[in-house]
């Protein structure tokens, strides 16, 4: 304590009730409302400021202090599940020199001689630190039977139904092992980027990084929210049946971490490869400077390395203290953040109208790419961070992907510096700007505002919609402006004549864009889906919306896919009539996004569009035969509700399964029901089967009546 400013004893106790107030206070808006308003640097500073002063005044502590928690605590929602040994958490290691300090210490404890000695029966297992949701995983005899959270590292919640819709986790393994598999839930940075750009649509709060939104997908009541997120995971530690953390009965089955890991992958648990069986601290320190630059390339955030004394034997002989094992160490990464300048705040005009300031800043090199812009969302935001154009601001990325500027540095202003204001007339077409009465949203109230249109017309043409080359910005404005496109049919409609007349546009560069028009005729019913942006509905959706509707109305053989009198004509008119509920059978399609699909097929705006494409021309390519729909299988005819939990089954394996065998699914029960599948939890849907009657079938029952056997 020589270098701190020395404190009287009153002044330290206020200081560790201040510190211990604050950290409840992270805990809470981390764990419980995923919504964090301090950084994991921050959080760390504080948690470890008030273990030190435990330390040295241990007269301080008091029994619910954080630092007797792993933290995290459960919202109360989910059912409890007690953890048959405790998830403990890892003591973290900021900088090299931390590292050494680590290894010294185990050396001690271990009895070897410190570094720069050799000790070769010491060896470290490296592992990339996941920015995840740690949880547990149970199977008994090889099938995955219950799926906990961390909590506070001694009850987690049961989030099984969740995980089961995780494809990275295996329902079962690929020996009857009855164990445990700890690991870390994780939301891809680009799924990450897709769902908070979704919520900004929607005018909801964004997540903070992948880890919260991870979170908040897993910790969900409704499963089909979690299966409607993209979550993955990785696997790194095996507890087998009466082992502990420490080692235990790990020892006897593999011995060591590098063993259990490669276990756990036989097992069928994605484990991650970036992993190494390192010499001595050397090695480890050069994993560590390895990834620092690399790993904004891996499609997952990584905050640190995970370092871990191979030999179980040696991992029981260094224990735990307090919260934390003294065999492992979380090595951080030193947080990406960068300083710049806030040259100006432009507002944009989207594709709904909105107008959102972004900040233009001096261009500076944060997480492995260059950044010169950042969105502040939306005035309230420019406001509570108090952002003004001139300003140095920190910078960082959000989730290792969405530049974000953290703070302001005020204290350096000049004065000069000004307030944004919003413009009060649209900047594109002039028209008066409008503002929500939720008050945070500006808008262009204008729908032929050329921003808005061309929005939507370049997302038309772009990738993952129709996909049209050569049809970008300067084309697109031009198209506009010579009033030659302006809903996304006119494409089909444009002579090689007209494209002629473009600046810089010869016979050739006509006919090729020409041609590409012409080719983009012939997209799948997903990609036109995506093409018509639909609010709310982004890739995954259209594609699922896409499958849905090939199921339902099905082309007969004969039918022309395009044309007035085609399947996609047909199609366009069942959607205008499908009331809202319905399109809750979607997969992955909550009441919200139902209400948004129906909303846009209702609306007189867009209602036409997808007939006016079919009109032109636009001729998807024909749904590929997944089902025995030609009257044979042993489902031929009949419609199934699928509910609850199935142990060998997710729920779309469940309906793949049923329209293999030529049956059809449906999202609710009603008198048409043939059967109702009911696994574990069902709850309203198998009460409305016993209330009308309609046949119930357990797993078993389900998989003989796939078999084709009478039941
Ligand atoms: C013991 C070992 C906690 C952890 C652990 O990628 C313990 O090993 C732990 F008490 O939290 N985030 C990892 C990761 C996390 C942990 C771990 N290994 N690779 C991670």
């Amino acid at each position: 304590m020589t270098h701190a400013v020395r404190l009287e004893r009153p002044e330290l106790a206020a200081r560790a009730a201040e510190l211990r107030a604050q950290i409840e206070r992270a805990n809470r808006l981390y764990y419980e409302q995923d919504a964090p308003e301090i950084s994991d640097a921050e959080y760390d500073r504080l948690f470890r400021e008030l273990v030190e002063l435990e330390q040295a005044h241990p007269d301080l502590q008091t029994p619910d202090s954080p630092t007797q928690r792993v933290g995290g605590v459960p919202t109360g929602q989910l059912a409890e599940v007690r953890h048959r040994t405790p998830m403990l958490s890892l003591n973290n290691a900021f900088g090299v020199e931390e590292l050494r300090a680590f290894d010294n210490r185990v050396r001690k404890l271990l009895g070897l001689p410190p570094a720069p000695a050799p000790a070769p029966d010491l060896r470290y297992v490296a592992e990339l630190k996941i920015d995840g949701l740690a949880v547990s995983l149970r199977y008994e005899r090889g099938r995955f039977v219950q799926g906990a959270t961390r909590g506070d590292g001694y009850t987690g919640e049961d989030v099984t139904a969740n995980l089961r819709t995780l494809e990275a986790i295996p329902q079962r393994l690929k020996e009857p092992a009855t164990i445990e598999a700890r690991g870390e839930v994780y939301m891809p940075k680009q799924e990450f980027a897709r769902i908070n750009a979704e919520r900004e649509e929607a005018g909801l709060p964004l997540y903070a990084n992948p880890r919260n939104s991870g979170a908040g997908s897993l910790r969900q009541l409704d499963p089909a929210v979690t299966a409607s997120r993209r979550l993955s995971a990785w696997f790194y530690t095996l507890v087998e049946e009466g082992g502990s953390e420490q080692g235990g009965g790990q020892a006897s089955i593999t011995g060591t971490q590098s063993g259990a890991l490669d276990r756990l992958e036989r097992l069928g648990f994605p484990v991650n490869p970036n992993r190494e069986l390192a010499e001595d601290i050397d090695g480890v320190i050069a994993f560590t400077e390895r990834w620092h630059e690399a790993r904004h390339q891996l499609p997952y955030e990584t905050d640190g390395v995970v370092v871990k004394v191979d030999s179980f034997e040696q991992q029981r002989r260094l224990g735990m203290v307090a919260r934390a094992p003294r065999w492992a160490i979380a090595y951080k990464f030193p947080p990406e953040q960068v300083e710049t300048v806030v040259e100006d705040i432009v507002a944009y005009v989207g594709r709904t109208g909105t107008l959102t300031p972004v900040a233009h800043l001096r261009p500076v090199k944060v997480a492995g790419s260059t950044v010169s812009r950042a969105t502040l969302h939306n005035l309230d935001e420019v406001r509570r961070k108090d952002v003004r154009i001139g300003d140095r601001v920190v910078l960082h990325k959000a989730g290792d992907v969405i530049p974000e500027v953290v703070r302001v540095l005020a204290e350096g202003r000049s004065g000069a510096e000004t307030v944004f204001e919003m413009p009060p007339a649209c900047p594109i077409c002039g028209t008066a700007v409008a503002r929500d009465p939720a008050a945070v949203r500006h808008y262009c109230p204008n729908p032929s505002c050329p921003a808005r249109v061309g929005q939507t017309l370049g997302h038309f043409t772009g990738r993952g919609a129709m996909d049209i080359e050569g049809a970008g910005w300067v084309v697109l404005t031009q198209l506009m402006e010579r009033g030659l496109v302006r809903t996304p049919a006119d494409f089909y409609r444009l002579s090689l004549e007209q494209l002629e007349t473009l600046d810089r546009f010869a016979r050739k560069s006509a006919e090729n864009l020409k041609a590409a028009i012409e080719r983009s005729r012939r997209r799948p019913l997903a990609r036109i889906l995506n093409a018509l942006a639909i609010p709310q509905v982004g890739e995954q959706t259209a594609m699922d919306l896409a499958n849905w509707i090939a199921e339902r109305w099905r082309p007969g053989d004969d039918e022309p896919m395009g044309g007035e009198d085609g399947w996609l004509a047909r199609v366009a008119r069942e959607l205008q009539r499908t009331p809202p509920e319905r399109f809750e059978e979607v997969p992955g399609v909550g009441a919200t996004v139902a209400a948004a699909i129906a909303g846009y097929f209702g609306e007189p705006q867009s209602k036409d569009l997808l007939l006016d494409l079919a009109k032109v021309g636009v001729e998807p390519e024909r749904p590929t035969r997944r089902a025995a729909t030609d009257g044979s299988g042993p489902l031929a005819g009949k419609t199934l509700v699928v509910t609850g939990t199935l142990v060998d089954f997710d729920r779309q394996g469940a309906e793949e399964a049923i329209r293999a065998a030529g049956g059809k699914t449906a999202g609710s029960v009603s008198r048409k029901t043939d059967y109702v599948v009911a696994g574990e939890n069902a709850g309203s849907k198998l009460a409305k089967a016993q209330e009308l009657g309609v046949p119930v079938l357990d797993e078993e029952g389900f998989k003989q009546l796939l078999a084709g056997e009478a039941l």
